[in-house]
């Protein structure tokens, strides 16, 4: 193991979530910066423990080139060919680089020493040092331990599974982001092919709430901006998003926009070091200078509190008489309902929701009115609340009713996480698809795709949960850590009589097994992809739809994985296989696996806006999607224009004694993989166990910083209360009444039934909680029973709040 720190010992208290050794834990004061040399240095450290010298030279000088690989971690795009540097990664990227390319193995050695029990005992970050799966795995029912299987008895296993099923409905195939757009083609052609729509995907509990906004508003789901734009840009809104952490590339292009003169209003309940100064470690002055201010206004607005916001600005923005009128009047419908809604605008509910002032408020609208030119950014802060439609939509009413839409330096820009997010959509692989890709796709293939939608990610752990789905199969990701409601959901995947995860690392989706479970391990991103034909490419699509080739210059870290591709496709053709041994629909399944090209040839048929896939994604840089909207201002809606919508402001009720708690990211954890215990920017480190709570609520609730607690939300659905034990109070400048932790500590808290209105994504940035005195390990050092209000004795319901929370 690369890293002496993890090993056996931690003492596990909930599955997979190890208590930390509080000892170790160390609150610094939060920084005023992102990235400089320190960020350097630890892209070097993490890369050449990880990988050694010559592997990490290998994979950095080919990040993110034209002719080298995509990065794994997020989807911000890369500059033009010609515009890139030869190191054109964040620090973030490199820790996800060498995560892959780790030069640790899970053996079958591995895990024949570790029962499945006791790999389960470990945390994610543990688990991850053990490195990357060297061959096919498989738990038997009845087993306690994984072991190995060939390639051929695997594909039939799950054939046999697949096929055994009473309907194609009672499986379910999960796609993570990272899946190439060839092996997230053959994999939605395979489960049609098969016979379900059952293709939930990270996105469902991700960026769905602009999807499903943008969609209706505009009339495609994705952003309408490019890199140029945000250069060009007279104003960039960055709403609920820590670019420092998640999209660090982001801040070289808001430099070269601030340099050019663009101001920059950030909303953020709290003050990402990102948001605030970039030193650049690419320039002199991002070194020894003082780097470059980012947001010329912060907004520190209370969770949830965004609908609210965005309606003031529109109230202003038409009290003010600055709007497009020509825009309005030629583009768009819904105008006259929403300003009548606006001027009714209630400012003690706004000052309530958001917890601002009229002042900043103004002070902000009037940057939205001085610009010519306005981008708004957002992620998961607007997109994982029960209101995030409206919210998204009231973002666009802004875009619209200031013509920011279709025109140079501005629009909208939802900024996707995982790399290929994105891609794996515009791929197919979704739920709900339209009935023009399914006709595509029968035009293509002679097949008649099922056109009933399918489950998503909330609906197929119901139908895992009552019995109705029994076969999981994962296309990379951690679903069980990724997915809200971590027990239930947990016993729902145990309840299967198959789980099946296609990955690079172990995690702990892995050890909640079904009956018979399988890990089919896969080439990363990072490797030499060498099929019969010879060595492959993939295309990847990024956050402004710019689709691109990649290729790993990686030799494999074993000589036993497949390619995701070629790992679906011998699924499909086991599952799909005649008595005669021909396909049941006549797909040559081999010869897909063999020759990539093949499959873009199918991408170019079926996929709109992929004419000529093979050549254009193959060229430096790539190309571009048609985005009707940013193309030529149309907006392929029910209507045919562009959607103002009218959203009434709920202001989430939290009772007294409560919380609203997010769950965010930390500087050092790519979504559920933890790369390690360094929390950079917000100064905390060596742990995980923390909740940030305003130092005037901490006294006010009784406790003290340093205080061990457990977090509790209630569910009045289900009149349960959800426990997450051992949190550490650090005092941390966020609103009053509002707290943070990280996730995945925190996804037990998320009942599966809170989610987005439309979008059924989690509510992860809204869950209301309470502080407890902690029930791990006793009463622990540092809590002092008689200043707690009540429950000093630990026992959770004697809280004062017995009566249900209403969330309205
Ligand atoms: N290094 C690294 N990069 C990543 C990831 C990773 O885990 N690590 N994950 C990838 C993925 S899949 C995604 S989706 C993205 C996620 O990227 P982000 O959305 O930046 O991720 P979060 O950490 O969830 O941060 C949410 C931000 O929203 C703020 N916020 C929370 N609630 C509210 C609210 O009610 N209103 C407003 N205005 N702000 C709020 C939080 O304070 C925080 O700054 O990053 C991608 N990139
Ligand atoms: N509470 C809370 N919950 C959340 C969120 C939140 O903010 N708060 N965010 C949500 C969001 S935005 C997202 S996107 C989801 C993320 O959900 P997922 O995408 O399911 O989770 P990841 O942690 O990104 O998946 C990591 C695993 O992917 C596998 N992997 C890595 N690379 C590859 C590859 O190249 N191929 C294959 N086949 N496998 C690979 C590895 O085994 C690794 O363990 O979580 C969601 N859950
Ligand atoms: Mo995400």
């Amino acid at each position: 193991m690369s890293n002496g720190t993890a090993g056996p010992g931690t003492a596990p208290v909930v599955e997979g979530f190890g208590a930390q050794d509080d000892s170790e834990l160390e609150i610094h004061s939060p920084k005023d910066a992102a990235a400089g040399v320190t960020a350097v240095k630890v892209s070097m450290e993490r890369a050449l423990s990880h990988m050694g010298p010559k592997r990490t030279a290998q994979t950095l000088l080919k990040l993110n080139q034209a002719d080298g690989f995509d990065c794994t971690s997020c989807a911000w795009p890369d500059p033009d060919p010609e515009a890139r540097h030869t190191a054109e990664f964040c620090e973030n990227g490199a820790k996800a680089v060498a995560e892959e390319a780790t030069t640790d193995r899970a053996t079958p050695e591995v895990f024949a020493r570790y029962s499945i029990a006791e790999l389960d005992s470990h945390d994610e970050y543990w688990l991850g040092q053990l490195g990357r799966i060297t061959h096919p795995m498989v738990k038997r029912p009845g087993g306690t331990h994984y072991e190995p299987i060939e390639w051929d008895d695997a594909f039939a296993l799950v054939a046999e599974h697949l096929n055994g099923l009473a309907s194609p409905d009672e499986a379910v195939f999960y796609t993570s982001g990272r899946a190439s757009n060839e092996s997230a083609f053959t994999y939605q052609l395979f489960v049609r092919a098969f016979g379900t729509n059952n293709l939930p995907d990270c996105s469902n509990m991700c960026h769905e709430s602009t999807s499903v906004a943008l969609a209706e508003s505009i009339g495609i789901g994705k952003g309408s901006v490019s890199l140029r734009d945000l250069y060009d840009a007279e104003l960039i809104v960055i709403a609920g998003q820590n670019p420092g952490t998640n999209h660090p590339r982001m801040l070289s292009a808001l430099e070269i926009a601030k340099r050019r003169g663009a101001k920059i209003l950030a909303i953020n309940p709290l003050r990402e070091a990102g948001l605030v100064n970039f030193r650049n470690p690419q320039k002199p002055r991002g070194v020894v200078g003082r780097g470059t201010d980012i947001a010329d206004l912060h907004l520190p607005v209370r969770i949830n509190g965004d609908l609210a916001l965005f309606q003031a600005f529109g109230h202003l923005l038409e009290q003010w008489g600055a709007i497009d009128r020509e825009f309005v009047e030629q583009y768009t419908d819904g105008y006259d309902a929403w300003v009548e809604h606006v001027r009714a605008l209630d400012w003690d509910v706004v000052l309530a929701a958001t917890g601002l002032s009229r002042e900043l408020i103004e002070r902000a609208a009037r940057m939205i009115e001085a610009s010519g030119a306005t981008i708004y950014c957002w992620a998961m802060g607007l997109t994982q609340h029960r209101n995030s439609v409206a919210t998204i939509k009231e973002v666009t009413n802004l875009a619209l009713v200031r013509g920011d839409i279709g025109k140079r330096g501005a629009g909208l820009c939802p900024v996707r996480g995982h790399s290929n997010v994105q891609g794996d959509r515009t791929m197919g692989i979704w739920e709900k698809s339209p009935d023009t890709f399914l006709d595509a796709l029968q035009a293509e293939f002679g097949f008649d795709p099922p056109r009933e939608h399918g489950l998503d990610v909330v609906d197929a752990v119901r139908a895992l949960r009552d019995g109705k789905a029994k076969v999981f199969m994962g296309l990379g990701g951690n679903f069980v850590h990724a997915v809200s409601d971590t027990d239930v959901a947990a016993d729902a995947l145990r309840s299967a009589d198959l789980t099946l995860h296609v990955s690079t690392k172990v995690n702990r989706s892995h050890l909640v097994t079904g009956d018979t479970a399988l890990i089919l391990p896969t080439l990363g991103r990072t490797e030499v992809d060498e099929r019969a034909t010879g060595p492959q490419f993939v295309s990847v699509e990024d956050s402004m739809s710019s689709v691109h080739a990649s290729r790993g210059p990686l030799e494999p870290a074993s000589p036993h994985l497949r390619s995701e591709t070629a790992i679906v496709c011998g699924i499909a053709r086991a599952t799909l296989r005649q008595a005669d041994g021909t396909d049941r629909h006549g797909i040559d399944w081999d010869a897909m696996a063999e020759d990539y090209s093949i499959i873009r040839g199918h991408i170019s048929r079926v996929v709109p806006g992929c004419e000529d896939y093979e050549r254009k994604v193959d060229r430096p840089g790539g190309f571009v999607l048609p985005h009707p909207p940013r193309d030529s201002r149309s907006f392929h809606t029910s209507t045919g224009k562009g959607r103002i919508a009218v959203s009434p402001v709920e202001v989430l009720h939290v009772p007294e004694g409560h919380l609203l708690l997010q769950t965010l990211r930390s500087h050092d954890q790519f979504n559920t993989t933890i790369y390690g215990m360094s929390d950079r920017y917000r100064g905390i480190e060596n742990g995980r166990r923390v909740v940030l709570v305003h130092p005037d609520d901490i006294e006010a609730l009784g406790w003290r910083d340093g205080d061990v607690v457990d977090l509790v939300t209630h569910w009045t659905d289900d009149d349960v209360d959800r426990v997450a034990p051992g949190f550490r109070i650090v005092s941390y400048e966020t609103p009053r009444g509002t707290a943070a932790a990280y996730y995945p500590e925190t996804n037990p808290l998320v009942p599966l039934d809170s989610v987005a209105e439309h979008s059924n994504t989690p509510t992860s940035k809204s869950v209301v909680v309470r502080l407890v005195p902690t029930a791990v390990g006793g009463v622990g050092e540092g809590v002092d029973g008689s200043q707690h209000p009540v429950g000093a004795d630990g026992e959770h319901r004697s809280h004062p709040q017995p009566e249900p929370l209403h969330l309205s």
